[in-house]
């Protein structure tokens, strides 16, 4: 066989880019395949190192107490009837850039293939909790919907008003989208969300800060540029406190 730069990135990242190379995205951009093809390789090197896991623990590290941050409990008469109701009516829409926009319910979000991972998340605040989320791989809804090669970043919009009347939002791009442990969890500790952690859908993208992980998420849309979003830095806290839009840990 013949080994061609391109087998041999496929190779590298483990995977991740058979099948979805049409997908997957630099910052900038240009697919990782036409980086290889141009013999990019610091570019290269920067975007394995970016699809290198989190560390993942054992169940008998989890923290005894996982505190709620932020929105404890969405206020408003929708949320609370769905919480009332066990979420059944409840549904994520994920529409934009894809050729199949789509709603799915709680069922089919658990019964999609399930990824469960024993992690630690980082406030910038200053504390940190390891806990074990279960949820399917956002690739799998993305895949679903076929997102179309134009969408550039996710945008993830909550179910909270922030104390300025604006939803809480947040974005990622399609490296950290279609990173393997990118999943949308509706399980903390083997049980349902608490309210507290986001009930019932919230995000975990564990390569980053606490703030990008959001709860409560209702509606997931890709964009190909974050400027027309809300305040346009791609968040609630980019947008409001300065926070920077890449929180890599
Ligand atoms: N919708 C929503 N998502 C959010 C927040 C929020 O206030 N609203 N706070 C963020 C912050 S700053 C952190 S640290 C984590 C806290 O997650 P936890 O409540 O499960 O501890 O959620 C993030 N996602
Ligand atoms: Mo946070």
């Amino acid at each position: 066989m013949i080994l061609t730069r391109r087998t041999a990135l496929i190779g590298l990242s483990g995977g991740l880019l058979a099948g979805c190379d049409r997908l997957v995205k630099s910052p900038t951009g240009q697919s990782v395949l036409e980086l290889a093809e141009k013999g990019n390789f610091a570019i290269q090197r920067s975007l394995t190192d970016r699809m290198a896991l989190a560390r993942e623990y054992d169940v008998a590290d989890r923290s005894k107490f996982f505190r709620g941050n932020g929105t404890q409990k969405p206020v408003g008469a929708d949320y609370a009837e769905h919480l009332q109701s066990g979420f059944a009516n409840w549904s994520l829409e994920v529409a934009g850039l894809v050729n199949q926009p789509k709603r799915f319910t709680l069922a089919d979000i658990k019964s999609a293939p399930q990824r469960t991972q024993t992690t630690r998340h980082d406030c910038v605040e200053g504390w940190s909790a390891i806990g074990t989320w279960m949820g399917p791989p956002l690739k799998l809804l993305l895949d679903a919907v076929q997102a179309r090669s134009t969408a550039k970043y996710v945008v993830f919009e909550c179910a909270d008003l922030q104390s300025n009347g604006q939803v809480y939002y947040e974005s990622i791009d399609m490296v950290d989208a279609l990173h393997p442990q990118t999943i949308l969890a509706w399980a903390l500790n083997d049980a349902p969300l608490p309210v507290a952690n986001g009930a019932p859908l919230r995000l975990r993208v564990e390569r980053q800060l606490g703030y990008k992980h959001a709860k409560y998420v209702q509606r997931i849309r890709l964009v190909d540029r974050l400027d027309g979003v809300q305040g346009g830095k791609g968040g609630y806290w980019e947008d409001n406190g300065g926070y920077e839009w890449y929180a890599g840990i």
